[in-house]
């Protein structure tokens, strides 16, 4: 007879979530006030100080004991729910998740900003599966808070710059670009900003701050190319468009023509097989595959065809890649080759030695996943993760590899390598190239240490 406990998913570990609710009002009044000193790795310092106190929701994995004498009363006493009558359909006209998956929700970071209105929530990558995010999940980036636009009165504009540029401008109504042809194309966006907060050290706790600025969704919509085309650009002069987003931020960006031309960008108004969340940009959002989240513009009212990029303030001061040198550098749109392991991630607590499956997420704005490479000793030895489901273009991909924990320390990390060859740098190479005064476009390898308690930290090795 085999030995049952031989295979190695026979003994599974067990990973206690990472307290997601880790501060308390006094935490987060606390955490205001060093943010104001200028202090970078506030959070981290609330979290120690919340785990410590025994702040943190202690959410123990479920025990499946041995069983005592008279068996497992789970299986034994019959619940409610097997002996009487569940809820009727159409209970909930709009179905919610679970009450027991309360904690999983979009946060915001303490003191990281002044206002919610000009602020950013980070998605719990951590307790997301697969590769699309739940809609009610998907980051949020908003410069001046987000409405929900009613619909039938909400229009976009298509023009030139000069007279010549379009032959007719248009003004189209969110009815009229539900009828023309659509597409349905899986992306994720990311914001340049997101893993900024890391450059010179490590400053947040968990996944959900270091990276979850990271959505990816199905999205329906018309190419831009096809609005170009009825409204007559001239394709020849026209090698940029400026897009304009209806809130109050006036959100401007450039985009270039071959973008728009390759197909690729869309006038979208479905995600996840239903209408924009308002939050993401109903009624009308620009989709624009593997660039980073601002030139995504929601609300979007306006498509200008010009023969320059515009310089706008959200491209030539924000969203720019502060250099070591002083100088910055602008327009530097494409999200490069990333990924993050999401379990074992910051926070969480692995319970016992074992089998674990570590999983994560690649992705690229230049094509498709290649190869990830896992390591299990901060990059000595690395091995090849395997796909779990689909590879698609400018989208997320997720990966697992099977590990045995033997309950020594570990560095655990994940190495993308996209379909143009390009490999994701270690934190020291790419600040040897980028300093660490920087915001935007951190795509470093990050790095989670697995304590001899099974407590998992973010870590930065250098
Ligand atoms: N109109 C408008 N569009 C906008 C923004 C905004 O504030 N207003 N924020 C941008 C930024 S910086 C990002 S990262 C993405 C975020 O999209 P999301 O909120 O759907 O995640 O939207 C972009 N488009
Ligand atoms: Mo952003």
């Amino acid at each position: 007879m085999t030995d049952p406990y031989s295979h190695p998913h026979a003994a599974t570990g067990r990973v206690q979530k990472a307290p997601e609710n880790f501060l308390t009002p006094a935490g987060v009044r606390s955490v205001h006030g060093e943010a104001r000193a200028g202090r970078r790795d506030f959070i981290r310092n609330a979290f120690a100080t919340a785990l410590a106190a025994g702040a943190a929701p202690a959410v123990v994995a479920q025990v499946n004991p041995v069983p005592a004498a008279g068996g497992d009363a789970n299986i034994l006493e019959l619940p409610a729910h097997t002996t009487g009558l569940g809820l009727g359909v159409a209970t909930d006209g709009y179905g919610k998740p679970s009450k027991f998956e309360s904690n999983v929700q979009r946060r915001q970071s303490p003191g990281l900003t002044q206002t919610q209105q000009s602020s950013v929530s980070f998605a719990p990558l951590q307790s997301l599966f697969g590769i699309v995010t739940p809609s009610g999940l998907h980051f949020e980036r908003h410069h001046q808070g987000w409405w929900d636009i009613d619909p039938s009165k909400h229009r976009l504009m298509v023009n030139g710059s000069d007279a010549k540029m379009v032959k007719t401008p248009m003004v189209f109504t969110v009815d009229e670009i539900m009828r023309l042809p659509s597409v349905s194309r899986f992306h994720f966006i990311e914001c340049g900003a997101n893993t900024g907060m890391e450059w010179g050290n490590v400053a947040v706790p968990t996944c959900q701050y270091s990276h979850g600025m990271l959505s990816c969704s199905e999205f329906t919509g018309v190419p831009l190319k096809v609005l170009l085309d009825m409204a007559g650009a001239d394709y020849r002069r026209g090698r940029f468009v400026l897009a304009e987003g209806a809130d109050g931020s006036s959100m401007t960006r450039t985009i270039p023509m071959e973008m728009i031309e390759s197909g690729e960008v869309l006038v979208a108004y479905g995600q996840n097989g239903e209408m924009l969340r308002p939050e993401n940009g109903y009624p009308l959002r620009l989709v624009v595959p593997g660039v980073q989240g601002v030139s995504w513009v929601k609300y979007l009212r306006r498509i200008e065809v010009g023969d320059k990029p515009y310089a706008a303030k959200d491209e030539a001061i924000h969203y720019v890649d502060l250099m070591p040198s002083g100088l910055h550098r602008q327009y530097s749109s494409v999200q490069e080759c990333k990924s993050v392991v999401t379990t074992p991630s910051g926070g969480q607590v692995l319970l016992d030695k074992g089998y674990y499956q570590i999983s994560g997420l690649a992705w690229s704005g230049r094509g498709k996943i290649k190869q990830v490479d896992v390591s299990v000793d901060g990059g000595r030895n690395w091995r090849t993760a395997r796909f779990q489901g689909p590879v698609m273009d400018k989208c997320l991909t997720r990966f697992t590899l099977d590990w045995v924990w033997d309950g020594k320390p570990a560095l655990i990390q994940s190495r993308a390598i996209d379909e143009t060859g390009y490999v994701q740098p270690t934190n020291r190479l790419l600040r040897t190239v980028r300093g660490t005064r920087s915001i935007y476009h951190n795509n470093s390898i990050q790095t989670w240490l697995v304590q001899e308690s099974g407590e998992v930290k973010n870590v930065q090795l250098s």
